[in-house]
């Protein structure tokens, strides 16, 4: 279609709000930054490391010896349970209030070398029960209205320990963007009657055009408003609220949606692709919410090989995000990719 050869905005109806596509400045040359790869090949154990079995934390606590995944309270958590309530309010300009809540850390493996990219699909299995049994366990809480759960991957994402683990964060009050999730879902379900993402994927898989891959249970793509070069959303066929819904073979195919999208994104530039990914999910505050869909971001900063990162700046601080790659030309990188491992 000529208008996306062109310069062209594209709407995201999750956040309500546009992307800038500038398709034509593919081709323009690059001179920026190339920044130095990592090293990759570590050890299965590290005894400096403060996730791996056996090892003491920095809080002096030892961890146990654990053969599967490991779940502990963060020892520098972000919210806090026991926190004095206080409002503060000078006209409608000056508000804060106290936010309380829980901050975890999950170990995915006792092996500190491995990554879900290198995991096998049945050792990931048992990291989606405990993601299940820590969305049950806080969304009893009264004091919890909603369940982050998310994994910073690489140095490069502010990842502060190699070793395979992602945390949850569950908060008194429901957080920015998936409470503007909520608001927008429950507008689209009011408009239209349908779910906003279920309605999206009948789009997607009719055109296909940015269909990554596909399951029984779960939808690979890269969403039309992508922001982030190899922006992906994963998104279960069937209208789930949330990860406590998963029946026993969405929760094995969803393990292995993890690790055959780890494949593809690290083949992408031949290295440990970095990213941010999360589930957003139904919130736990007690309402029915009949809008929500349940599905994962994963918002990857590489652009252009595994050294050279977008930056959101300038424009994009200033003004609204931007791409210059379409997300029809990313979704068909990774559909070229293999799904076997490049040798590590
Ligand atoms: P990130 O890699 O995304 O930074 O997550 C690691 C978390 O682990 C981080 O939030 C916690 C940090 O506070 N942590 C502990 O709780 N104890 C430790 O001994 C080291 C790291
Ligand atoms: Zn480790």
């Amino acid at each position: 279609m000529k208008l996306f050869d062109n310069p062209h905005k594209r709407y995201n109806p999750l956040l309500d709000e546009w992307v800038l596509v500038s398709p034509h400045r593919t081709k323009r040359p690059w001179q920026g930054l190339v920044e130095s790869l990592p090293h990759v090949k570590r050890p299965e154990y590290d005894p400096k490391c403060y996730l791996c079995p056996r090892n003491t934390r920095a809080s002096g606590i030892t961890n146990p010896d654990y053969k599967s995944t490991f779940v502990f309270t963060n020892d520098f958590s972000a919210l806090l349970s026991d926190v004095p309530s206080g409002q503060f309010k000078e006209k409608d300009i000056l508000q804060a209030h106290s936010e309380t809540g829980i901050c975890r850390v999950i170990c995915f493996s006792p092996r500190h070398d491995l990554t879900l990219a290198l995991m096998k699909t049945e050792e990931i299995r048992p990291v989606i029960d405990v993601w299940i049994d820590q969305y049950n366990e806080l969304a009893d809480n009264r004091d919890i209205r909603y369940v982050q759960i998310f994994e910073n991957h690489g140095q490069m994402m502010g990842c502060s320990n190699p070793h395979p683990h992602c945390q949850v964060w569950a908060n008194q009050t429901v957080p920015e963007l998936p409470g503007r999730e909520t608001r927008n879902q429950e507008a689209y379900m009011d408009k239209h009657g349908s779910c906003l993402l279920c309605d999206c994927l009948k789009v997607e898989l009719k055109s296909r055009e940015r269909v990554v891959f596909e399951t029984d249970e779960f939808v690979v793509l890269v969403p039309f408003w992508a922001v982030w070069p190899f922006e992906v959303m994963v998104v279960s066929k069937k209208h789930y609220a949330a990860i406590n819904e998963l029946d026993e073979k969405a929760k094995l195919d969803l393990a292995d949606v993890l690790r055959r999208l780890g494949i593809r994104f690290d083949n992408i530039f031949k290295s440990d692709f970095p990213y941010s990914m999360g589930f957003h999910q139904k919130p736990t505050d007690g309402g029915k919410h009949e809008e929500w869909h349940l599905h994962l971001h994963y918002y990857p900063p590489l652009l252009r090989s595994a050294t050279v990162r977008k930056h959101m700046v300038g424009y994009e601080l200033l003004a609204m995000p931007q791409r210059d790659m379409t997300a029809e030309q990313s979704a068909e990188r990774l559909r070229d990719c293999p799904e076997t491992h490049y040798t590590v």
